[in-house]
């Protein structure tokens, strides 16, 4: 049987010159026409406001495809933004990133710049990513319908399925597929959407509820790196292409000392 043909189907939506939204996948191409259609009417009706143009990029992968499975999930019920902010700094500091670096990256996230790509900063606090404006864009991930269906059917137990969740979670694990990411702290530019994410591989996603006020209209991502080739970590998140195969369990809420004393998966 000849290998299946995999495209990577790209969407920016953007309005008056600005970035609005994106979205993205690793699809067959028998699926290729009914997703450039959903990305279409997404770009067309999202909430921060209807796009003036929409860029779509629909390329075949040349590549090898790598299978993955997702890190698993839960969340700590945080209250406010300064309690979901020492959740973070007590499990990332945890795998060795300083306290220094997890203050700089909360400040970078909250001054009110919005990139398109996340940060890349070493357990210090210093910056590398070679443009300072745009970040790192990860990009040429996806998930296969029957995966997709399982996670579905694991984020429906906690009335989490929601494509909002579902691809953070696919970006987070394929970025801490990557030796060199030890952690991941993520606020989402959604003014209305005030959950945000850290991600570490020992620990896996964790949701922190009220990490941001409502009606804030920026965030960003930050990746903690540690020793390696930057250049090499740059190629894999935006050109390798990775598909998740396989789900690992998905939790309720979680006590924090629960998550600092496990780091094995959890049972779903
Ligand atoms: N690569 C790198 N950085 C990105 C990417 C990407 N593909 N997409 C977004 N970002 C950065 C960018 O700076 C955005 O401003 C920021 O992340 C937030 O992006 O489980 O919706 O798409 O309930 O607004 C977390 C879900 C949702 C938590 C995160 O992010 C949960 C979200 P958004
Ligand atoms: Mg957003």
């Amino acid at each position: 049987m000849p290998r299946i043909k995999y495209y990577s189907i790209r969407m920016q939506s953007v309005r008056t010159g600005e970035h609005v939204s994106g979205a993205e996948g690793i699809y067959e191409k028998d699926d290729v026409k009914k997703i450039v259609q959903q990305y279409t009417t997404r770009a067309l009706t999202h909430e921060k406001g209807r796009a003036d143009e929409i860029r779509l990029t629909v390329e075949e992968l040349k590549e090898k495809v790598h299978r993955i499975s997702t890190l698993p999930l839960s969340t700590i019920n945080t209250r406010d933004p300064e309690s979901a902010k020492r959740a973070a700094t007590r499990i990332l500091s945890s795998v060795g990133i300083t306290e220094r670096a997890i203050e700089e990256a909360f400040k970078a996230l909250t001054v009110g710049i919005t990139m398109r790509g996340a940060i890349l900063m070493d357990i210090e606090g210093v910056r590398l990513e070679p443009d300072l404006l745009r970040g790192v864009r990860v990009t040429r991930m996806g998930i296969t319908k029957k995966a997709s269906a399982d996670l579905s059917r694991k984020l429906t137990r906690h009335s989490l399925n929601n494509d909002t969740v579902k691809e953070a979670l696919i970006l987070a694990s394929k970025v801490h597929k990557y030796r060199m990411v030890l952690g991941e702290l993520c606020i989402s530019d959604d003014p209305n959407y005030t959950t945000g994410y850290i991600a570490t591989r020992a620990h896996g996603y964790i949701r922190l509820p009220r990490i941001k006020k409502r009606g804030i209209s920026y965030g960003g991502r930050v990746f903690f790196i540690t020793g390696g080739e930057v250049k090499e970590l740059i190629k894999y998140l935006q050109k390798e292409p990775v598909l998740i195969n396989e789900i690992k369990p998905c939790s309720g809420r979680l006590k924090i000392k629960d998550i600092l004393n496990s780091r094995k998966p959890r049972v779903s």
